[in-house]
């Protein structure tokens, strides 16, 4: 599709830090792949007599890793990641964060960056795991926390490459994923602030959010202490009784929606699936897919069309006036 707004790589990176300087807070939903990407970027709903939307995309590793029928443990290469990464940025114009997961070593971490800004992506989130990684959803899968000094130096790393300060580098913290609790978390925290750091995210797998209201309550007074607050970061899977704006009066200033675009497409695709099966046609799926109609306007098939016969208009008329002209200067001899 041809983006209707178009933006530069520049322009884009900066967007995320503009959107949270005038409003406080972006809210990010996750895209894994273009149509994705088109899809969360465009919905719009009316409530209160506002009209509300998505203020960027999040490139999940879980989402990116499953869409291609694989696990999230570092399977899935950086090339690859940045191959889905372009196929999202070249159909959208909305900032994009990108899961970084651990960043590799700082060498590594420092390509990425220079690769992701270059890009236009406008943030990079690392966790302080050991690559290999395990998605932190899974409370049974061991996670292994990376020395925090050796994170806050790839911080440092990535921080020394970026050109512009508006692309933003950001600490995940995986604390209350390893067990550690909130107490680990706001030492690293600390550590991770000091190296320069541009936002921390802190990262829960329990439905209860009572540790991330304490860390965040807690941060307060912590950035207050060092003089400096990067902006909060929640992924709000698993504790989604808390509404974005009870996050936000909590102090949080990006709330991303990691992964719900893949699994709300895994149900639909299964439900087809099976639908199809039952009634030994497609009819009766019908109902539950979208028309090809809607797909082709989407994707900018239509705008093909359209261009096509404006083409072939203005080709007949060219065709018309020369054949026309061809034939007064005829007549005149
Ligand atoms: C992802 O979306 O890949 C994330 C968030 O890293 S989580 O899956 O919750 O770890
Ligand atoms: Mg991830």
């Amino acid at each position: 599709m041809i983006v209707e707004k178009r933006v530069t790589p520049s322009e884009r990176v900066s967007a995320l830090k503009e959107c949270i300087d005038r409003k406080g807070v972006a809210l990010i939903l996750e895209a894994h792949n273009g149509l994705s990407g088109i899809l969360a970027e465009k919905a719009r709903v009316q409530k209160n007599g506002q009209t509300l939307e998505f203020d960027g995309l999040w490139e999940s590793s879980l989402t990116d890793s499953a869409s291609k029928g694989l696990p999230d443990a570092s399977i899935v290469g950086c090339d690859s990641r940045i191959h889905t990464i372009d196929e999202i940025l070249n159909v959208t114009y909305k900032p994009i964060i990108v899961d970084g997961d651990t960043g590799g070593e700082p060498a590594q971490f420092e390509y990425l960056v220079q690769n992701l800004e270059r890009l236009g992506v406008s943030a990079v989130i690392i966790e302080d795991k050991v690559y290999p990684k395990r998605n932190s959803l899974d409370a049974t899968a061991s996670q292994t926390l990376e020395d925090p000094a050796a994170f806050a130096d790839k911080i440092q790393a990535g921080k020394e490459v970026a050109l512009s300060d508006d692309f933003m580098i950001i600490s995940r913290l995986e604390s209350l994923i390893a067990g550690a609790g909130v107490a680990d978390a706001l030492d690293r925290a600390e550590q991770y602030i000091l190296a320069g750091t541009d936002g921390i995210m802190i990262h829960s797998n329990k439905s209860d959010p009572k540790e991330i209201l304490e860390f965040a309550d807690a941060y307060k007074g912590l950035c207050s202490r060092l003089g400096r607050r990067p902006v909060l970061v929640s992924v709000p899977t698993t504790y989604n009784t808390l509404s974005d704006e009870q996050l936000v009066a909590n102090g949080f200033n990006i709330i991303i929606h990691a992964n719900h675009m893949l699994r709300a497409a895994y149900k639909a695709m299964e439900e087809v699936a099976a639908t199809i099966l039952t009634g030994g046609s497609s009819l009766d799926a019908n109902p539950v897919c979208a028309p090809v109609s809607e797909i082709f306007a989407c994707v900018g098939h239509d705008r093909i069309i359209r261009k096509d016969k404006e083409r072939a208009t203005s080709k007949r008329l060219l065709n018309g006036k020369a054949s026309s002209a061809v034939l007064g200067s005829g007549s005149q001899r």
